[in-house]
Protein backbone atom coordinates (compact mmCIF):
# COMPACT_ATOMS: atom_id res chain seq x y z
CA UNK A 1 0.00 0.00 0.00
CA UNK A 2 1.17 3.76 -0.78
CA UNK A 3 3.33 5.20 2.24
CA UNK A 4 3.51 8.89 3.21
CA UNK A 5 6.22 10.38 5.02
CA UNK A 6 5.72 13.17 7.06
CA UNK A 7 8.53 14.76 9.26
CA UNK A 8 7.87 18.09 11.53
CA UNK A 9 11.16 19.90 13.31
CA UNK A 10 9.92 21.16 15.96
CA UNK A 11 11.74 23.48 18.85
CA UNK A 12 12.45 20.63 21.15
CA UNK A 13 11.98 17.72 19.18
CA UNK A 14 11.97 15.80 15.35
CA UNK A 15 9.21 13.78 14.96
CA UNK A 16 8.38 11.74 11.56
CA UNK A 17 4.84 10.33 10.94
CA UNK A 18 4.31 7.50 8.19
CA UNK A 19 0.90 7.00 6.90
CA UNK A 20 -0.70 4.40 4.71
CA UNK A 21 -3.71 5.30 2.40
CA UNK A 22 -5.81 2.76 -0.12
CA UNK A 23 -8.76 4.03 -0.90
CA UNK A 24 -11.02 4.26 2.67
CA UNK A 25 -8.27 2.77 4.11
CA UNK A 26 -6.07 5.47 6.26
CA UNK A 27 -4.00 4.98 9.27
CA UNK A 28 -0.59 6.14 10.85
CA UNK A 29 1.61 3.30 10.34
CA UNK A 30 4.82 5.07 12.34
CA UNK A 31 5.15 7.13 14.23
CA UNK A 32 8.34 8.43 16.49
CA UNK A 33 10.35 11.73 17.70
CA UNK A 34 13.63 12.50 18.86
CA UNK A 35 14.39 15.01 21.61
CA UNK A 36 16.86 17.32 21.11
CA UNK A 37 17.74 17.94 24.96
CA UNK A 38 17.77 13.88 25.81
CA UNK A 39 18.70 12.40 22.80
CA UNK A 40 21.41 14.92 21.49
CA UNK A 41 22.71 16.17 25.29
CA UNK A 42 26.12 17.14 23.23
CA UNK A 43 24.45 20.15 21.49
CA UNK A 44 23.90 21.64 25.19
CA UNK A 45 20.26 22.78 24.47
CA UNK A 46 17.78 23.54 27.30
CA UNK A 47 14.02 23.26 25.68
CA UNK A 48 15.88 22.92 21.79
CA UNK A 49 17.64 26.15 22.03
CA UNK A 50 20.26 27.87 23.39
CA UNK A 51 19.35 31.39 25.32
CA UNK A 52 21.72 34.01 24.65
CA UNK A 53 22.29 37.58 26.16
CA UNK A 54 19.63 40.79 25.05
CA UNK A 55 17.26 38.00 24.56
CA UNK A 56 19.44 36.11 21.93
CA UNK A 57 17.84 32.41 21.39
CA UNK A 58 19.72 30.35 19.06
CA UNK A 59 20.39 26.48 17.93
CA UNK A 60 22.69 24.37 16.17
CA UNK A 61 21.60 24.09 12.68
CA UNK A 62 23.94 20.81 12.70
CA UNK A 63 21.82 19.46 15.57
CA UNK A 64 18.70 19.11 13.73
CA UNK A 65 20.55 17.50 10.43
CA UNK A 66 21.82 14.95 13.00
CA UNK A 67 18.21 14.26 14.45
CA UNK A 68 16.83 14.02 10.94
CA UNK A 69 19.69 11.76 10.11
CA UNK A 70 18.80 9.42 13.39
CA UNK A 71 15.04 9.29 12.85
CA UNK A 72 15.12 8.22 9.36
CA UNK A 73 17.96 5.34 10.85
CA UNK A 74 15.35 4.06 12.76
CA UNK A 75 12.77 4.24 10.07
CA UNK A 76 14.70 2.32 8.23
CA UNK A 77 15.28 -0.37 10.90
CA UNK A 78 11.10 -0.02 11.42
CA UNK A 79 10.58 -4.14 10.02
CA UNK A 80 6.80 -3.61 9.36
CA UNK A 81 7.04 -1.20 6.55
CA UNK A 82 7.64 -2.05 3.11
CA UNK A 83 9.31 0.56 2.79
CA UNK A 84 9.66 0.43 -1.04
CA UNK A 85 6.54 1.87 -1.08
CA UNK A 86 7.39 5.20 0.17
CA UNK A 87 5.53 7.95 -2.53
CA UNK A 88 6.56 11.00 -1.62
CA UNK A 89 8.48 12.76 1.77
CA UNK A 90 7.02 16.35 3.19
CA UNK A 91 8.01 18.13 6.43
CA UNK A 92 7.36 21.11 8.42
CA UNK A 93 9.51 22.96 11.04
CA UNK A 94 9.55 25.87 13.37
CA UNK A 95 8.72 29.00 11.74
CA UNK A 96 10.80 31.84 11.27
CA UNK A 97 14.30 30.47 12.67
CA UNK A 98 17.07 31.01 9.48
CA UNK A 99 20.24 29.01 8.57
CA UNK A 100 23.16 30.42 6.83
CA UNK A 101 25.19 28.86 4.31
CA UNK A 102 28.40 29.47 2.49
CA UNK A 103 29.80 28.80 -0.81
CA UNK A 104 30.97 25.30 -0.37
CA UNK A 105 27.30 24.16 0.99
CA UNK A 106 25.79 23.40 -2.43
CA UNK A 107 28.90 20.98 -3.14
CA UNK A 108 28.94 19.50 0.04
CA UNK A 109 25.27 18.76 -0.30
CA UNK A 110 25.64 17.14 -3.62
CA UNK A 111 28.25 14.48 -2.79
CA UNK A 112 27.37 13.63 0.50
CA UNK A 113 29.08 10.33 1.69
CA UNK A 114 26.54 7.88 2.65
CA UNK A 115 29.13 5.79 4.91
CA UNK A 116 29.51 8.32 7.13
CA UNK A 117 26.75 10.12 9.06
CA UNK A 118 25.72 13.73 8.02
CA UNK A 119 26.25 15.98 10.65
CA UNK A 120 30.24 16.14 10.70
CA UNK A 121 29.94 16.55 6.99
CA UNK A 122 28.17 19.76 7.01
CA UNK A 123 30.27 21.07 9.58
CA UNK A 124 32.20 23.47 7.08
CA UNK A 125 29.06 24.82 5.01
CA UNK A 126 27.15 27.43 7.94
CA UNK A 127 28.96 30.82 7.83
CA UNK A 128 27.12 31.02 10.95
CA UNK A 129 27.01 28.31 13.38
CA UNK A 130 23.89 28.76 15.47
CA UNK A 131 20.28 29.78 14.06
CA UNK A 132 18.58 32.74 15.48
CA UNK A 133 15.09 30.68 16.06
CA UNK A 134 11.35 32.15 17.02
CA UNK A 135 12.07 32.51 20.52
CA UNK A 136 14.80 35.08 20.06
CA UNK A 137 13.60 38.64 20.94
CA UNK A 138 16.47 40.56 20.27
CA UNK A 139 15.95 42.32 17.47
CA UNK A 140 13.62 45.10 18.19
CA UNK A 141 15.99 48.54 16.70
CA UNK A 142 16.20 46.47 13.48
CA UNK A 143 11.80 45.76 13.47
CA UNK A 144 11.95 49.61 14.11
CA UNK A 145 14.31 50.14 11.20
CA UNK A 146 12.68 48.15 8.67
CA UNK A 147 9.10 49.88 10.11
CA UNK A 148 10.36 53.43 9.36
CA UNK A 149 11.85 52.41 5.73
CA UNK A 150 8.64 50.86 4.98
CA UNK A 151 6.86 53.48 6.14
CA UNK A 152 5.00 51.83 9.52
CA UNK A 153 3.74 49.03 10.85
CA UNK A 154 0.36 48.87 8.94
CA UNK A 155 2.39 49.17 5.56
CA UNK A 156 4.79 46.50 6.60
CA UNK A 157 1.63 44.43 7.70
CA UNK A 158 -0.56 45.10 5.01
CA UNK A 159 2.87 44.09 2.11
CA UNK A 160 4.03 41.26 4.29
CA UNK A 161 1.11 39.72 6.72
CA UNK A 162 2.85 41.20 9.92
CA UNK A 163 4.31 43.46 11.60
CA UNK A 164 7.76 43.73 11.89
CA UNK A 165 8.51 41.43 14.48
CA UNK A 166 11.33 40.28 16.31
CA UNK A 167 10.90 36.69 15.78
CA UNK A 168 10.81 37.04 12.21
CA UNK A 169 13.39 36.46 9.83
CA UNK A 170 13.69 39.70 8.37
CA UNK A 171 14.55 41.40 11.39
CA UNK A 172 16.85 38.52 12.31
CA UNK A 173 18.91 38.68 8.91
CA UNK A 174 19.30 42.83 9.37
CA UNK A 175 20.93 42.20 12.91
CA UNK A 176 23.17 39.43 11.81
CA UNK A 177 24.27 41.16 8.14
CA UNK A 178 24.80 44.71 10.77
CA UNK A 179 26.41 43.23 13.56
CA UNK A 180 28.73 40.47 11.53
CA UNK A 181 28.91 41.92 8.03
CA UNK A 182 32.23 39.41 7.00
CA UNK A 183 30.07 36.96 8.16
CA UNK A 184 27.15 38.10 6.20
CA UNK A 185 29.60 38.28 3.34
CA UNK A 186 30.70 34.60 3.13
CA UNK A 187 26.86 33.72 3.29
CA UNK A 188 25.61 31.96 0.09
CA UNK A 189 22.34 31.15 1.02
CA UNK A 190 19.93 31.74 3.80
CA UNK A 191 17.42 29.27 4.77
CA UNK A 192 14.09 28.86 6.72
CA UNK A 193 14.46 25.80 9.45
CA UNK A 194 11.95 24.06 7.27
CA UNK A 195 13.80 24.36 3.85
CA UNK A 196 16.81 23.75 5.03
CA UNK A 197 15.88 20.63 6.06
CA UNK A 198 14.12 20.02 2.29
CA UNK A 199 17.98 21.03 1.23
CA UNK A 200 19.27 17.78 2.88
CA UNK A 201 16.98 15.55 2.34
CA UNK A 202 16.97 16.33 -1.56
CA UNK A 203 20.87 16.93 -1.35
CA UNK A 204 20.38 20.24 -3.15
CA UNK A 205 19.07 23.80 -2.79
CA UNK A 206 15.58 23.65 -1.79
CA UNK A 207 12.85 26.17 -1.92
CA UNK A 208 10.93 28.11 0.58
CA UNK A 209 6.96 28.03 0.23
CA UNK A 210 4.09 30.38 0.76
CA UNK A 211 3.51 29.35 3.85
CA UNK A 212 6.56 29.27 5.51
CA UNK A 213 7.64 32.69 3.75
CA UNK A 214 4.89 35.16 4.73
CA UNK A 215 6.88 34.84 8.33
CA UNK A 216 9.77 36.32 7.34
CA UNK A 217 8.38 40.23 6.97
CA UNK A 218 10.33 39.47 3.52
CA UNK A 219 7.59 38.03 1.40
CA UNK A 220 4.63 39.90 -0.71
CA UNK A 221 1.40 38.25 0.89
CA UNK A 222 -0.84 38.81 -1.92
CA UNK A 223 1.47 37.83 -4.79
CA UNK A 224 3.68 34.99 -3.18
CA UNK A 225 7.02 37.08 -4.28
CA UNK A 226 9.84 38.80 -2.65
CA UNK A 227 8.89 42.13 -1.90
CA UNK A 228 12.02 44.47 -3.12
CA UNK A 229 11.68 47.17 -0.98
CA UNK A 230 11.46 44.88 1.93
CA UNK A 231 14.90 43.46 0.62
CA UNK A 232 15.97 46.95 0.37
CA UNK A 233 14.60 47.79 3.61
CA UNK A 234 16.39 44.56 5.49
CA UNK A 235 19.48 43.65 4.33
CA UNK A 236 21.85 44.44 0.93
CA UNK A 237 22.03 41.75 -1.58
CA UNK A 238 19.52 39.69 -0.11
CA UNK A 239 17.78 38.50 -2.98
CA UNK A 240 20.56 37.06 -4.51
CA UNK A 241 20.84 35.15 -0.53
CA UNK A 242 17.12 33.81 -1.02
CA UNK A 243 16.03 30.59 -2.21
CA UNK A 244 12.77 31.13 -4.69
CA UNK A 245 9.52 30.79 -3.55
CA UNK A 246 7.60 27.78 -4.71
CA UNK A 247 4.50 26.45 -4.19
CA UNK A 248 3.15 24.32 -1.25
CA UNK A 249 2.56 21.46 -3.34
CA UNK A 250 5.68 21.46 -5.84
CA UNK A 251 7.97 18.27 -6.14
CA UNK A 252 11.31 20.10 -5.18
CA UNK A 253 13.27 17.03 -5.68
CA UNK A 254 13.84 13.36 -5.07
CA UNK A 255 15.94 12.04 -2.09
CA UNK A 256 19.38 11.61 -2.27
CA UNK A 257 21.84 9.21 -2.78
CA UNK A 258 22.61 9.36 0.60
CA UNK A 259 19.25 8.86 2.07
CA UNK A 260 18.94 5.74 -0.49
CA UNK A 261 21.91 4.03 0.08
CA UNK A 262 22.60 4.50 3.67
CA UNK A 263 19.04 3.43 4.40
CA UNK A 264 17.92 1.54 1.64
CA UNK A 265 15.23 4.45 0.93
CA UNK A 266 13.52 4.61 -2.22
CA UNK A 267 14.54 7.66 -4.37
CA UNK A 268 10.93 9.50 -3.27
CA UNK A 269 10.12 13.02 -4.58
CA UNK A 270 10.36 15.06 -1.89
CA UNK A 271 7.66 17.66 -1.84
CA UNK A 272 8.60 21.82 -0.21
CA UNK A 273 8.21 21.65 3.41
CA UNK A 274 6.45 24.46 5.33
CA UNK A 275 6.16 26.20 8.49
CA UNK A 276 4.71 24.12 11.61
CA UNK A 277 1.91 26.05 11.86
CA UNK A 278 0.43 26.03 7.70
CA UNK A 279 1.43 21.78 8.15
CA UNK A 280 -1.22 21.79 11.56
CA UNK A 281 -3.52 23.78 9.79
CA UNK A 282 -3.71 20.68 7.41
CA UNK A 283 -3.29 18.41 9.92
CA UNK A 284 -5.82 19.48 11.88
CA UNK A 285 -8.40 19.38 9.33
CA UNK A 286 -8.99 22.43 9.03
CA UNK A 287 -10.92 23.15 5.90
CA UNK A 288 -14.05 24.80 6.65
CA UNK A 289 -15.15 28.28 8.07
CA UNK A 290 -15.63 28.80 11.93
CA UNK A 291 -13.29 26.06 13.15
CA UNK A 292 -10.18 27.44 14.70
CA UNK A 293 -7.29 25.51 15.86
CA UNK A 294 -5.55 25.64 18.88
CA UNK A 295 -1.71 24.08 19.11
CA UNK A 296 -0.61 24.10 22.99
CA UNK A 297 3.13 23.56 21.95
CA UNK A 298 6.11 24.91 23.18
CA UNK A 299 4.33 28.01 21.51
CA UNK A 300 0.54 28.43 21.99
CA UNK A 301 -1.13 29.08 18.53
CA UNK A 302 -4.85 29.63 17.71
CA UNK A 303 -5.40 29.71 14.07
CA UNK A 304 -7.46 29.62 10.91
CA UNK A 305 -8.07 28.87 7.42
CA UNK A 306 -9.48 32.49 5.35
CA UNK A 307 -10.34 33.13 1.97
CA UNK A 308 -9.23 36.59 2.23
CA UNK A 309 -6.51 37.96 4.54
CA UNK A 310 -7.59 39.60 7.92
CA UNK A 311 -6.77 43.43 9.00
CA UNK A 312 -7.25 42.60 12.52
CA UNK A 313 -5.20 38.92 13.31
CA UNK A 314 -1.42 39.52 14.51
CA UNK A 315 -0.61 37.52 11.77
CA UNK A 316 -1.86 36.45 8.39
CA UNK A 317 0.11 33.42 6.17
CA UNK A 318 -0.65 32.06 3.20
CA UNK A 319 -1.98 28.31 3.93
CA UNK A 320 -0.37 25.12 2.20
CA UNK A 321 -4.03 25.30 0.29
CA UNK A 322 -3.49 28.29 -1.39
CA UNK A 323 -5.64 30.77 0.77
CA UNK A 324 -4.57 32.46 4.30
CA UNK A 325 -4.37 31.99 7.79
CA UNK A 326 -4.68 33.79 10.15
CA UNK A 327 -2.64 33.25 13.24
CA UNK A 328 -1.76 34.50 16.66
CA UNK A 329 1.21 33.19 18.29
CA UNK A 330 2.38 33.54 22.36
CA UNK A 331 5.44 32.51 23.45
CA UNK A 332 4.48 31.42 26.95
CA UNK A 333 3.29 27.91 26.09
CA UNK A 334 4.23 24.52 27.26
CA UNK A 335 7.55 26.05 29.21
CA UNK A 336 5.24 27.83 31.75
CA UNK A 337 2.87 25.34 32.24
CA UNK A 338 5.94 22.91 33.14
CA UNK A 339 6.94 25.82 35.36
CA UNK A 340 4.33 26.10 37.11
CA UNK A 341 4.06 22.43 38.04
CA UNK A 342 7.68 21.93 38.95
CA UNK A 343 7.19 24.92 41.12
CA UNK A 344 4.54 23.37 43.29
CA UNK A 345 5.99 19.58 42.49
CA UNK A 346 2.97 18.27 41.25
CA UNK A 347 2.77 15.81 38.24
CA UNK A 348 0.16 16.83 35.65
CA UNK A 349 -3.10 13.93 37.33
CA UNK A 350 -3.18 16.58 40.99
CA UNK A 351 -2.80 19.57 37.98
CA UNK A 352 -5.87 18.36 36.81
CA UNK A 353 -7.60 17.46 39.96
CA UNK A 354 -6.83 21.61 40.70
CA UNK A 355 -7.99 22.62 37.35
CA UNK A 356 -11.11 20.47 37.98
CA UNK A 357 -12.06 21.32 41.67
CA UNK A 358 -12.81 25.24 41.37
CA UNK A 359 -13.15 26.71 37.52
CA UNK A 360 -12.88 30.41 37.49
CA UNK A 361 -10.41 30.36 40.60
CA UNK A 362 -12.45 32.19 42.45
CA UNK A 363 -12.26 35.27 40.66
CA UNK A 364 -8.46 35.22 41.08
CA UNK A 365 -6.46 36.69 38.07
CA UNK A 366 -3.03 35.74 36.82
CA UNK A 367 -0.80 37.94 33.79
CA UNK A 368 0.49 34.67 32.87
CA UNK A 369 4.07 36.34 31.21
CA UNK A 370 6.59 34.25 32.86
CA UNK A 371 8.69 35.07 29.62
CA UNK A 372 8.90 38.29 27.67
CA UNK A 373 5.35 37.65 25.49
CA UNK A 374 4.49 38.63 21.91
CA UNK A 375 0.51 38.68 22.69
CA UNK A 376 0.21 41.23 23.53
CA UNK A 377 3.79 41.94 22.74
CA UNK A 378 5.09 42.96 26.68
CA UNK A 379 8.38 44.80 27.60
CA UNK A 380 9.23 43.06 30.96
CA UNK A 381 8.83 39.14 31.49
CA UNK A 382 7.40 38.24 35.07
CA UNK A 383 4.15 36.66 36.58
CA UNK A 384 1.05 38.98 37.33
CA UNK A 385 -0.73 37.95 39.85
CA UNK A 386 -3.69 39.84 41.23
CA UNK A 387 -5.24 39.23 44.94
CA UNK A 388 -2.34 35.85 45.53
CA UNK A 389 0.87 35.82 46.18
CA UNK A 390 3.30 32.50 45.06
CA UNK A 391 2.54 30.50 47.96
CA UNK A 392 -0.89 29.51 47.24
CA UNK A 393 -0.27 26.24 44.49
CA UNK A 394 -4.29 25.95 43.28
CA UNK A 395 -4.18 29.59 42.69
CA UNK A 396 -0.91 29.77 40.70
CA UNK A 397 -2.10 26.74 38.56
CA UNK A 398 -5.31 27.78 37.81
CA UNK A 399 -4.01 31.32 37.03
CA UNK A 400 -1.70 29.86 34.76
CA UNK A 401 -3.54 27.88 32.84
CA UNK A 402 -6.93 29.61 32.92
CA UNK A 403 -5.21 32.85 31.88
CA UNK A 404 -3.56 31.35 29.28
CA UNK A 405 -6.99 29.69 27.59
CA UNK A 406 -8.75 33.15 28.32
CA UNK A 407 -5.72 34.91 26.43
CA UNK A 408 -6.11 32.50 23.47
CA UNK A 409 -9.75 32.99 23.61
CA UNK A 410 -10.17 36.84 23.98
CA UNK A 411 -7.39 36.76 20.65
CA UNK A 412 -9.10 34.43 18.71
CA UNK A 413 -11.78 37.19 17.59
CA UNK A 414 -8.85 37.93 15.70
CA UNK A 415 -8.31 35.01 13.60
CA UNK A 416 -11.83 34.50 12.84
CA UNK A 417 -15.26 36.15 13.65
CA UNK A 418 -17.65 33.05 14.77
CA UNK A 419 -16.01 29.96 16.03
CA UNK A 420 -18.17 27.42 16.81
CA UNK A 421 -16.17 24.52 16.85
CA UNK A 422 -12.09 24.24 17.98
CA UNK A 423 -9.79 21.55 17.19
CA UNK A 424 -7.08 21.13 19.79
CA UNK A 425 -3.78 20.05 18.94
CA UNK A 426 0.48 19.85 20.36
CA UNK A 427 1.48 17.69 23.76
CA UNK A 428 -0.40 19.24 26.27
CA UNK A 429 -3.72 18.45 24.11
CA UNK A 430 -3.81 14.82 25.63
CA UNK A 431 -4.40 16.75 29.26
CA UNK A 432 -8.39 16.31 29.56
CA UNK A 433 -8.49 18.95 32.11
CA UNK A 434 -7.08 21.36 29.97
CA UNK A 435 -9.08 21.15 27.14
CA UNK A 436 -12.43 21.29 29.71
CA UNK A 437 -10.78 24.90 30.73
CA UNK A 438 -10.68 25.43 26.75
CA UNK A 439 -14.64 24.62 26.19
CA UNK A 440 -15.19 26.54 29.29
CA UNK A 441 -13.44 29.13 28.36
CA UNK A 442 -14.38 29.32 24.69
CA UNK A 443 -17.74 28.41 25.09
CA UNK A 444 -17.99 25.90 22.13
CA UNK A 445 -17.14 21.96 21.56
CA UNK A 446 -13.50 21.21 21.93
CA UNK A 447 -12.11 18.03 19.77
CA UNK A 448 -8.82 16.35 20.21
CA UNK A 449 -7.30 14.33 17.72
CA UNK A 450 -5.65 11.25 17.42
CA UNK A 451 -2.46 12.19 16.56
CA UNK A 452 -0.64 14.61 18.72
CA UNK A 453 1.39 16.09 16.38
CA UNK A 454 -0.75 17.47 13.59
CA UNK A 455 2.52 18.82 11.84
CA UNK A 456 4.20 15.38 11.15
CA UNK A 457 0.59 14.63 10.20
CA UNK A 458 -0.48 17.49 7.54
CA UNK A 459 2.92 17.28 6.19
CA UNK A 460 2.04 13.48 5.64
CA UNK A 461 -0.85 14.70 3.77
CA UNK A 462 0.35 16.93 2.08
CA UNK A 463 3.02 14.52 0.83
CA UNK A 464 -0.18 12.70 -0.68
CA UNK A 465 -1.83 15.75 -2.31
CA UNK A 466 1.45 16.66 -4.24
CA UNK A 467 1.96 13.01 -5.19
CA UNK A 468 -1.89 12.73 -6.27
CA UNK A 469 -1.19 16.09 -8.11
CA UNK A 470 1.41 15.30 -9.76
CA UNK A 471 0.32 11.89 -11.14
CA UNK A 472 -2.39 13.81 -12.67
CA UNK A 473 -5.10 12.90 -10.52
CA UNK A 474 -5.32 15.70 -8.15
CA UNK A 475 -7.74 15.20 -5.14
CA UNK A 476 -9.52 18.14 -3.05
CA UNK A 477 -8.47 18.40 0.22
CA UNK A 478 -11.44 17.36 2.41
CA UNK A 479 -10.46 14.04 0.75
CA UNK A 480 -6.99 14.51 1.81
CA UNK A 481 -7.69 14.73 5.52
CA UNK A 482 -10.52 11.91 5.81
CA UNK A 483 -10.26 9.72 7.49
CA UNK A 484 -7.19 11.16 9.84
CA UNK A 485 -8.64 14.37 11.28
CA UNK A 486 -12.19 13.58 11.59
CA UNK A 487 -13.37 14.97 15.04
CA UNK A 488 -14.56 12.14 16.80
CA UNK A 489 -17.76 11.96 19.14
CA UNK A 490 -15.29 10.03 22.24
CA UNK A 491 -12.58 12.70 21.92
CA UNK A 492 -14.94 15.89 22.20
CA UNK A 493 -14.93 18.33 25.26
CA UNK A 494 -17.55 19.75 26.00
CA UNK A 495 -18.52 23.16 27.73
CA UNK A 496 -20.13 23.11 30.72
CA UNK A 497 -22.86 26.62 31.10
CA UNK A 498 -22.29 27.14 34.52
CA UNK A 499 -18.81 27.57 34.31
CA UNK A 500 -19.45 29.15 30.32
CA UNK A 501 -20.76 31.94 32.46
CA UNK A 502 -18.26 32.42 35.24
CA UNK A 503 -15.13 32.44 32.45
CA UNK A 504 -17.77 35.40 30.03
CA UNK A 505 -16.85 37.47 32.85
CA UNK A 506 -13.47 37.04 33.91
CA UNK A 507 -12.85 37.26 30.09
CA UNK A 508 -13.66 40.81 30.21
CA UNK A 509 -11.49 41.31 33.37
CA UNK A 510 -8.76 39.59 31.62
CA UNK A 511 -8.46 41.60 28.72
CA UNK A 512 -8.44 44.99 30.91
CA UNK A 513 -5.89 43.68 33.47
CA UNK A 514 -3.71 42.38 30.11
CA UNK A 515 -4.33 45.94 27.94
CA UNK A 516 -3.55 48.31 31.98
CA UNK A 517 -0.11 46.12 32.43
CA UNK A 518 1.38 45.04 29.18
CA UNK A 519 3.75 48.18 29.45
CA UNK A 520 4.21 47.91 32.80
CA UNK A 521 7.29 46.32 34.82
CA UNK A 522 5.65 43.05 36.88
CA UNK A 523 4.41 44.24 40.91
CA UNK A 524 5.05 40.73 42.55
C1 LIG B 1 4.49 31.22 15.00
C2 LIG B 1 5.65 30.91 15.90
C3 LIG B 1 5.73 29.56 16.54
C4 LIG B 1 6.80 28.71 15.85
C5 LIG B 1 7.22 27.53 16.72
O1 LIG B 1 4.52 32.51 14.52
O2 LIG B 1 6.51 31.70 16.11
O3 LIG B 1 4.49 28.93 16.58
O4 LIG B 1 6.38 28.31 14.59
O5 LIG B 1 6.42 26.48 16.68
Amino acid sequence: MPLYLGIDASTQSLTAIVIEIDGDTRRVVFNQSLNYDRDLPEYGTTGGVIHGAEGEVQAPPAMWAEALDGVLSRLAQCADLDIDNLRAISGSAQQHGSVYLNQRAAAVLRSLDSTASLAPQLATIFSRPRSPVWLDASTGQQCREIENALGGADRVAALTGSPACERFTGPQIRRFAIEQPDAYADTARVHLVSSYLASLLAGKDAPIDPGDGSGMNLMNLRDSTWSQEALDATAPGLAARLPPIRPSWEIVGTLAPYWQKRYALPAAPIVAWTGDNPSSLIGTGIIRDRVAAVSLGTSDTVFALTTTPAASSSHVFRSPTGNFMNLVCFRNGSLAREWVRMEYGLDWNAVASLLEAEPGNDGWLMLPWLEVESTPRIAHAGLRRFGFDRVDAARNIRGLIEGQMMAIANHAAAVSGTIDRVIATGGASVNRAILQVMANVFGVDVYRLDVENSAALGAALRAYHADRLAAGEPISWKTVVSGFTDPQPGHRVSPNPKHVAIYEDLRRDYAILEHLHKDRKPIC
